[in-house]
């Protein structure tokens, strides 16, 4: 618990507004100092503990999850209207959500938004470090440093003045490396991080055109290239993020060979045409395509030119791949692998896990299907049987194709069982690359990418079988549903005459 005797001392220490218009952006990087005091501040506080959601089943609650730990970190440093205020943000713009995380705030798509190939920006999904700052677009300034010939400062007004830099409007699916996290975590649960990792199903993911400018486009025209030291492009956000103790401004990079080899590295302002919600980053992030969507830095306001990577906990510590034999006993941050691309990945999103589907000998399954790294998707393979028999998806059954965004796809699959049966998909891309089998071929302890093939378990009621469509009809003329299936029928299927005719025709026992 936070002890609340030692708080009002601290409460003007860090301004809510740290430059005019900028509200909820406090300055850290550029000021030692403040970090020093906020490490001070926390020392030795005890915290309300994460919740434990991995050993137990999820609360069917909406927010699903509470932040108390996260809330009291900005209240010792006397920003708790960070948290108000983000909470207001997303009243207003995300209402609609499967809220996993009040704080920071997490927000999953529901099942139904996904089947647009363009995510509505009320309902695509956001993941966030800290809380969402509100600055005003006037007031906004990006500055550009380190390793390039001059560094400057750019207005929202000078990025969109189109007589200094093109353009670009790209399709494009920002994908948390999260992504089905959950189903990692229900069969063997993992890192339990201080800013909770998330327990993502399919919707930590969404599709929307961006319109900004290249960065490459600024760097070259604004700062007159960067320099041959310059090997990543560090990207810094205006939101808080606390981690073991200290404090920060969220930052992350991207290798320079990335951003100059691509239109696809955009500082965007504009989201499906509309402004750039608050909450996605307005009124200005980096959207890099391909990659995880950590690297698309929200609110961004800096951007340096470095010889290596971010040393911020972000780029760092975490979107690490370890192999499934490091865990909590013997990872260290240079024993993963720093997740950049995403890999092809696939989810079903129709039926839902666990239902009853009543069908003809075919049953209808919807999802979306998407690949990293500038491959696209070619081909997406349904199984009703495990993973042993694949049926294609018709190529007039999958939305067009991007370098930069996933296709949704739709099948008939031709069912003949009836009972409990497991679908799965995968996808193979451009290079010819597929989706690992399993979870636990790919299960690693961030619980990062889910990329294995997506499995659900239905319940297959085919009434082509003359016997299932007599059944079905004596229990619709006796008004009885057939749900929930594990209610069990109220009158007998079979009458006495018909079992014993039956046992005596095919006796229990052998006769001799
Ligand atoms: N400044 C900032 N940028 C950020 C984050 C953040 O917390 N702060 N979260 C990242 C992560 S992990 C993801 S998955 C994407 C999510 O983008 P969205 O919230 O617009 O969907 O934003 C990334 N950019
Ligand atoms: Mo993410």
């Amino acid at each position: 618990m936070v002890d609340t005797a030692n708080t009002p001392s601290t409460l003007q220490l860090f301004p809510y507004e740290d430059r005019p218009g900028w509200k909820g952006y406090v300055e850290w990087e550029a000021r030692p100092d403040r970090k020093e005091i906020v490490r001070e501040l926390l020392k030795g506080k005890e915290f309300t503990p994460d919740p434990e959601f991995q050993f137990v089943p999820l609360p069917t609650t909406n927010p699903v999850l509470i932040g108390d730990r996260w809330k009291e970190y900005h209240e010792v440093v006397g920003l708790r209207s960070i948290v108000d205020v983000s909470w207001e943000v997303v009243q207003k713009e995300k209402a609609d959500m499967i809220h996993l995380l009040d704080f920071p705030y997490n927000g999953e798509t529901k099942r139904e938004h996904l089947l647009e190939k363009l995510t509505d920006n009320k309902h695509h999904f956001v993941r966030n470090h800290g809380g969402v700052p509100d600055i005003d677009e006037d007031a906004f300034e990006l500055e550009i440093g380190g390793f390039v010939h001059r560094s400057v400062k750019l207005s929202l007004k000078d990025l969109k003045d189109e007589t200094k830099f093109p353009q670009s409007e790209v399709t494009v699916t920002i994908q948390c490396s999260g992504t089905r996290r959950i189903e990692q975590i229900q069969q063997y649960p993992g890192e339990g991080d201080d800013l909770i990792n998330a327990p993502w199903g399919e919707g930590a993911i969404g599709t929307a055109v961006y319109r900004g400018v290249p960065l490459k486009k600024v760097l070259k025209h604004a700062c007159g290239g960067v320099l041959p030291e310059c090997e990543h492009l560090e990207f810094i956000g205006a939101d808080t993020y606390f981690k073991k103790g200290e404090v920060y401004n969220y930052a992350v990079s991207a290798p320079w060979r990335k951003v100059r080899a691509s239109e696809e590295v955009l500082l965007a302002w504009e989201m499906n045409g509309e402004p750039l919600p608050k909450i996605h980053g307005g009124p200005l992030r980096v959207v890099v395509a391909g990659y995880i969507g950590a690297r698309s830095c929200k609110w961004v306001y800096k951007i340096n030119a470095l010889a290596e990577p971010s040393m911020g906990p972000v780029q760092q510590q975490e979107y690490l791949y370890y192999t499934s034999q490091i865990g909590k006993q013997n990872h260290k941050f240079s024993n993963g692998f720093s997740i950049q691309d995403m890999p092809v990945s696939s989810a079903i999103l129709y039926p839902l896990d666990k239902t009853v589907v009543i069908h003809d000998g075919v049953i209808n399954l919807r999802g979306w299907a998407y690949s990293g790294g500038g491959c696209w998707v070619e081909r997406v393979e349904v199984s009703p049987d495990g993973g042993h028999v694949w049926y294609a998806v018709q190529p007039d059954d999958l939305t067009e194709k991007h370098y930069y965004a996933w296709r949704l796809w739709k099948i008939e699959l031709p069912v003949d069982a009836e009972g409990w049966l497991e679908f799965c998909v995968r996808t193979w891309d451009s290079h010819c690359n597929t989706e690992p089998t399993f979870v636990r071929s790919a299960w690693n302890w961030d619980l990062h990418v889910t990329s294995s093939c997506h499995r659900i378990k239905v319940y297959s009621v085919n009434k082509s079988k003359p016997a299932t469509a007599q059944r079905l009809q004596a229990l619709e003329s006796r008004g009885i549903p057939f749900m929930p299936l594990t209610k069990p029928l109220e009158f007998p299927l079979e009458d006495t005459q018909d079992y014993l005719a039956s046992l005596r025709k095919y006796p229990r026992e052998p006769k001799n």
